[in-house]
């Protein structure tokens, strides 16, 4: 079922406007995304958090970006507990999906409530050019996995399964991918039953599977994986378990391995070591190359694209409004308004 017409769809491409052209259209990013997790190797996925480091991870080489709920939060001043509202996130994430090419895979947490809540995010994600979702099978509001001391509540596995089907069953486009993630390791369920809830989730059409792990080795990915029979792609989080060798994910046959968190925790030491040594020395003559030159930043805005567009759309002898010329003057009459408006004077042209 494809019934979105890729005319209007060039945010979700990564197209420029003015290069439409049938042949040389790139990919969606939904297909895009389908492609990574389908590609028979193991493809990295980079943490963002906003569009500047959506950008940056583009630029970086990435295939695909992770829109993680503990990043946006962190970088909101807010806890990864829901306390950023689930409109809030898709703002921020529609910032990132416009300012890269390469498909973006939001956390979306628990869907943020029931079955209904969860296809209503799907069908805005399609609208704002997202190109996957990621699903977790915990409590509405959630907590980090990581969080020590936390209670990890999971999903009862019937109603979470209805959720994974009610999310497939609402996209438009038939590339978006819904990824179901177990919680069950990181709440210390059994392997038999991270394979039971797999077994459903996967079987309401799930389009990978993201096997979670708080271990500090591959050990649970491992025993997971050599019990997994079906196709259902496999993704993993490997932050706490940094030290196995990529090489062992491809042997296990993961698809794809997300580097979750980083690029917002290595702006924290950055931000604080510039504010400490700017507020010690009560100035900013010793940055000594710390911060980036603003000519950085504003490339990463893509300021050169507006200069361009200015000389195609802007008329090339502008007449300010606020400050007529004295030709302009000429032509134009003071009216003073009446008594009862507002008592602005109002411009009018003859
Ligand atoms: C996130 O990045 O928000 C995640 C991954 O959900 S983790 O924090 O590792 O649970
Ligand atoms: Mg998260």
């Amino acid at each position: 079922m494809r019934n979105v017409t890729d005319r209007n769809r060039s945010s979700e491409t990564g197209m420029k406007q003015d290069c439409l052209q049938p042949s040389a259209a790139p990919k969606r990013k939904t297909t895009q995304f389908r492609n990574l997790l389908h590609s028979g190797e193991l493809e990295f996925v980079m943490e963002a958090h906003s569009g500047l480091s959506a950008r940056i991870a583009e630029e970086a080489g990435f295939h695909a970006v992770w829109a993680s709920g503990l990043s946006i939060s962190a970088a909101l001043g807010v806890r990864d507990s829901n306390e950023a509202s689930w409109t809030q996130v898709l703002d921020i994430v529609e910032y990132m999906a416009d300012a890269t090419t390469v498909p973006i895979l939001l956390d979306g947490d628990t869907g943020y409530g029931n079955f209904n809540n969860a296809r209503r995010l799907v069908r805005k994600l399609e609208q704002r050019g997202v190109a996957a979702v990621c699903m977790e099978d915990k409590i509405f509001p959630k907590t980090n996995s990581f969080l020590k001391g936390s209670t990890q509540r999971l999903a009862d596995k019937e109603e979470f399964t209805g959720k994974i089907k009610a999310a497939k069953d609402s996209q438009l486009d038939s590339d978006f991918s819904v990824v179901a993630r177990l919680e069950g390791f990181i709440a210390n369920h059994s392997l038999e039953e991270m394979l039971d809830r797999a077994d459903s989730y996967a079987s309401a059409g799930a389009d990978a599977l993201l096997i979670h792990s708080k271990q500090d080795t591959a050990d649970e990915i491992a025993s997971f994986v050599a019990h997994w029979n079906h196709e259902c792609p496999i993704v993993i989080v490997p932050t706490t378990y940094a030290d196995t060798p990529t090489s062992e994910f491809r042997k296990m046959g993961i698809s794809m391995a997300i580097w979750a968190n980083h690029s917002l925790r290595s702006t924290i030491p950055a931000m604080q070591n510039v504010c400490r040594q700017i507020f010690e020395e009560q100035s900013i003559a010793n940055l000594n190359g710390h911060v980036a030159p603003l000519s950085e930043v504003f490339r990463l805005q893509d300021t050169d694209e507006l200069a361009e567009a200015e000389k195609r759309y802007l008329p090339s002898n502008p007449v300010s409004h606020s400050a007529p010329t004295n030709d302009l003057r000429k032509n134009l009459k003071l009216v003073m308004p009446a008594k009862t408006e507002p008592s602005a004077p109002v411009i009018q042209a003859r």
